[in-house]
């Protein structure tokens, strides 16, 4: 919508749109996809060969389940809240069984009879936390087994049936992973516990996700804030990468228990102690600490995180290419505090201009949707996202642009100034003569139809005027608008703005 009916004239030097920050290369990798091969008939006739081994390990499964849960139950007998004090020592003895149960599934149910481990734990008063890379549910069962620590556990696992018994016997530290509020509370008490000697390890999963090893994403900094010494782990596995991503656990609980023999690998690196600058900066904190395991597991890192896994799904729902469309969330935060509801929006919209569902946004795609023609100032608006010029965008630049529009404070001011410009009789509302007068202004060419489409789009509640509230509330879900108006007005962006109230 483009609103410029006053007859001030631009006296400033023309400034352009601000253009956002540049958002780095696209990682071009997708750490939520599934990274097994798909399965072949030959594969169908090794998985029926191998029934009665799967067969077999399921019933020991639910023999060691039985006793664990058993044991579990008889060591939470008379505990009140599991999640605030720590064990004494006869009751940890306790867990014994259980933590001997762990390496019999590791060892019968899913074939790791062997686990190499090179270098060894500090002790617990040396690094109190424990942080290791997470692939599947391997990691968790092979540090449980190891170190039996306190671990932070997505909150809604504590109330899975069965295994919620064993998080709780774990004493698990629950996170919320969407509320910040509960990340910060779940900071506090990390920290709480890491610096009590009473407890045993805190491990800690920075990446808050499985993934599928290809990358490390980006790490949550529960575990840095504390600023204590940290001993990093990584595990690698070796010939099926048991990665839990989106496709459940089914296909590799059928892949792991169909294999006679398996392979995985600990490594416990050097403990990180945080340089002063790292106790008061714990994202820099948690840099270094990925560094070392990156390199240790030979890999790459970027900024994906959760969220990013929960908006693919999403993005399959949509049927946008599920790969295609990865904001790199860690990114976005950080330069725009861009949150998931907001995320979730924007795909939506992306998904609706992006008719083909390629995953790709062309700027002839990007104005038909928007109901604007092809002009310098379109043509600039459209620059703002494909900041490398390539006559197209992907969802993440199309993020990036949208993010940087809705928090830009100069354009939420300039909404008020261009309704004021508009409004040329002064009465609080735009009238359809108004809109169009003004529509004119800056697309001389535009169609009586299409200028009707976009008025009725922002008449809300029908009655043949647009008021302040429908079109503040229209500019703000959808800033590209503001951002066409910016590009043709920048006096309105760059005004004084002591020129009385609106309405
Ligand atoms: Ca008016
Ligand atoms: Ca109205």
């Amino acid at each position: 919508m483009a609103m410029a009916a006053s007859a001030t004239s631009c006296s400033s030097p023309r400034k352009g749109l601000p253009r956002p920050p540049p958002i780095g290369d696209d990682p071009n990798i997708n750490p939520f996809a599934d990274p097994r091969p798909p399965i072949t008939p030959l594969r169908i006739v090794f998985f029926i060969l191998m029934l009665p081994l799967l067969i077999l390990r399921v019933l020991f499964l639910l023999v060691i389940l039985i006793i664990g849960y058993i044991s579990v139950k008889l060591a939470l007998i008379g505990v009140k809240d599991p999640l605030f004090r720590p064990f004494p020592p006869w009751r940890r003895s306790l867990l014994w069984p259980v933590r001997i149960g762990v390496r019999a599934i590791m060892f019968f149910v899913f074939g790791y009879y062997w686990i190499p481990t090179k270098g060894k734990c500090a002790p617990r008063d040396v690094a109190p936390i424990i942080v290791s890379n997470h692939i599947s549910f391997l990691e968790p069962l092979f540090v449980f087994y190891a170190h039996l620590p306190v671990i932070v556990s997505a909150k809604e696992n504590a109330e899975l049936p069965l295994v919620g018994v064993f998080l709780q016997a774990l004493q698990i530290i629950p996170v919320d992973r969407v509320s910040p509020n509960s990340r910060h509370d779940a900071a506090a008490q990390i920290k709480r516990r890491a610096m009590d000697n009473f407890w045993p390890h805190v491990a800690i999963f920075p990446e808050g996700t499985t993934t599928n090893g290809k990358v490390l994403i980006s790490f949550k900094t529960g575990a840095f804030s504390p600023g204590l010494p940290i001993q990093p782990m990584v595990v690698k596995y070796r010939n099926i990468n048991p990665a839990w991503v989106n496709t459940g656990p089914y296909p590799i609980l059928l892949h792991l228990m169909t294999q006679p023999i398996n392979f995985m690998e600990v490594e416990y690196l050097d403990v990180c102690v945080p340089t002063r600058h790292e106790m008061a900066h714990p994202r820099s904190y948690a840099d270094t600490v990925r560094k070392s395991m990156a390199q240790a597991l030979n890999i790459r890192f970027t900024d994906h995180t959760f969220l990013d896994a929960k908006l693919a799904m999403e993005a399959v729902k949509l049927q946008q290419p599920a790969e295609l469309t990865l904001a790199e969330f860690g990114v976005m935060e950080r330069l725009f505090h861009l949150n998931y509801d907001s995320a979730k929006a924007y795909l939506q919209k992306f998904s609706s201009m992006d008719s083909t569902h390629s995953g790709y946004l062309r700027i002839d795609q990007f104005l038909d949707a928007l109901n604007l023609p092809l002009t310098p100032f379109t043509q600039e608006v459209f620059q703002l996202f494909d900041t490398a010029d390539k006559g197209y965008i992907n969802f993440r630049e199309f993020v990036a642009g949208m993010a940087f529009l809705s928090t830009q404070t100069s354009f939420s001011s300039a909404i008020e100034v261009a309704f004021r410009a508009c409004d040329a009789d002064h009465d609080g509302s735009l009238s359809w003569a108004e809109v169009q007068r003004s529509l004119k202004n800056i697309f001389p060419e535009m169609q009586t139809t299409v200028m009707m489409k976009l008025f009725n789009s922002l008449d809300l509640d029908h009655d043949g005027v647009i008021s302040w509230d429908e079109f503040s509330g229209f500019l703000q879900r959808n800033p590209e608008y503001l951002a066409v108006i910016m590009a043709a007005r920048p006096d309105l962006l760059y005004h004084d703005s002591e020129q009385g109230d609106h309405v």
